[in-house]
């Protein structure tokens, strides 16, 4: 039975990638770090099927422990601070956990085990000024937050150990990624969120910053089984993993009101305090290498994703469970 350590499985990627590699039989070792309050709403219902292990990305000896302690064939780095306005507010604390943290984990691989084989969740805020349309493997990288400046140290380290030590190490080129299990702060569940509440009649607004961003949104279970499928290859590669649409904040508002039957404009107000210093204004992604390459493609669309968000909140309201409110930027 192969066995796989997830950092971040407390996460919306890591409880869907645990839930994948469960399904695939697989040992999983999930890594949580210490808290006063237990945080495990997204892997509660497979808490029994998994090993959960103290560690912490800012901590070299409990990542050197963990991988002595229980010998994993594949390492997926999901852990980050991973909230991009969050990244202007604590910038350093930010490249502690999302750059130097990657460091420390291929660090501790070098020294316990190189055959374990690598993925870091590298991400398409690293495209930022976005210097090519669409963005694939080959485009310079742009950044424009702390948070997207800390992940090009991370994917860079992640090829540099490759070919200094000759580790199987993949970098994986996120673009956005979502579904019910998304972090209330990030702008795709803040919407389905509002919508629900508005439509049973719970708020009468959502104040949101920029509409006319752009990203490439997929769903989250289709993203995971890329970061499976890289570790599957005879060669470690980086990804690009992208569904090619792009659409705006508006549209996505007009979506997931429209599919409520309601009128976007009618709740929407725009608030300045949800502006960034700097913005990445377009993301869209062309994914042929991982199609062809790995044979990898999205199964969900912009309207199903939409849909997906809104019914499970909705769902989650109807039946009160505990919903909680967005307390920051
Ligand atoms: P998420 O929901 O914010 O989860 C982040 C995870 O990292 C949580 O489990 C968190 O633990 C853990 N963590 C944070 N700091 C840590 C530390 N110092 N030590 C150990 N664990 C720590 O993020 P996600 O959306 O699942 O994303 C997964 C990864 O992919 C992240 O690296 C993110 O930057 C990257 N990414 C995401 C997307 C996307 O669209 N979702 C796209 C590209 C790349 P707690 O529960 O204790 O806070
Ligand atoms: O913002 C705009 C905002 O916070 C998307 C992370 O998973 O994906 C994510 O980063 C867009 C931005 O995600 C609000 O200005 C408008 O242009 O949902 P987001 P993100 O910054 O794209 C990448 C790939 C990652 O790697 C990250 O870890 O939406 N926007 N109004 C808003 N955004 C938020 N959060 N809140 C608003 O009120």
């Amino acid at each position: 039975m192969p066995k796989a350590l997830i950092t971040g499985i407390t996460g919306q990627d890591g409880s869907h990638l645990a839930e994948f590699l469960l399904s695939k039989g697989y040992e999983v070792l999930g890594m949580v770090r210490r808290t006063s309050t237990i945080n495990f709403d997204r892997i509660r219902h497979f808490q029994d099927q998994v090993t959960l292990v103290q560690g912490d990305l800012l901590d070299q000896v409990s990542l050197i422990s963990i991988l002595e302690q229980h010998h994993p064939d594949e390492v997926y780095n999901l852990a980050a601070q991973s909230f991009v306005p969050t990244s202007w507010e604590q910038p350093v604390l930010t490249g502690e956990f999302t750059a130097l943290g990657v460091t420390r984990l291929l660090d501790a691989i070098r020294l316990v085990d190189p055959k374990i084989r690598f993925y870091q969740a590298s991400s398409s805020e690293m495209f930022g000024k976005v210097q090519a349309v669409p963005q694939n493997e080959k485009t310079p990288f742009y950044p424009r937050s702390p948070y997207g400046v800390a992940k090009v140290y991370g994917h860079w380290i992640t090829v540099n150990y490759r070919e200094s030590y000759g580790l199987f190490a993949c970098s994986g080129i996120l673009f956005n990624h979502e579904g019910p299990r998304r972090g209330l702060e990030f702008v795709t569940h803040k919407i389905t969120n509002a919508v629900a509440r508005i439509k049973l009649g719970m708020e009468r607004e959502l104040r949101l910053g920029n509409l006319d961003a752009r990203r490439d949104w997929g769903y989250a279970p289709d993203y995971v089984r890329a970061m499976w499928l890289m570790l599957q290859q005879p060669e470690p590669d980086d990804y690009v993993i992208a569904t090619g649409e792009t659409h705006s904040v508006q549209e996505f508002c007009e979506e997931a009101f429209g599919y409520v039957g309601l009128d976007w404009r009618d709740y929407v107000v725009q608030d300045p305090r949800f502006m960034r210093p700097a913005e990445v204004d377009l993301l869209v992604g062309d994914a042929s290498k991982a199609r062809a390459k790995l044979g990898w493609q999205p199964t969900v669309t912009f309207r199903e994703l939409v849909r997906i968000m809104v019914d499970a909140d909705l769902e989650a309201l109807q039946r009160n469970a505990h919903v909680p409110h967005i307390t920051y930027a």
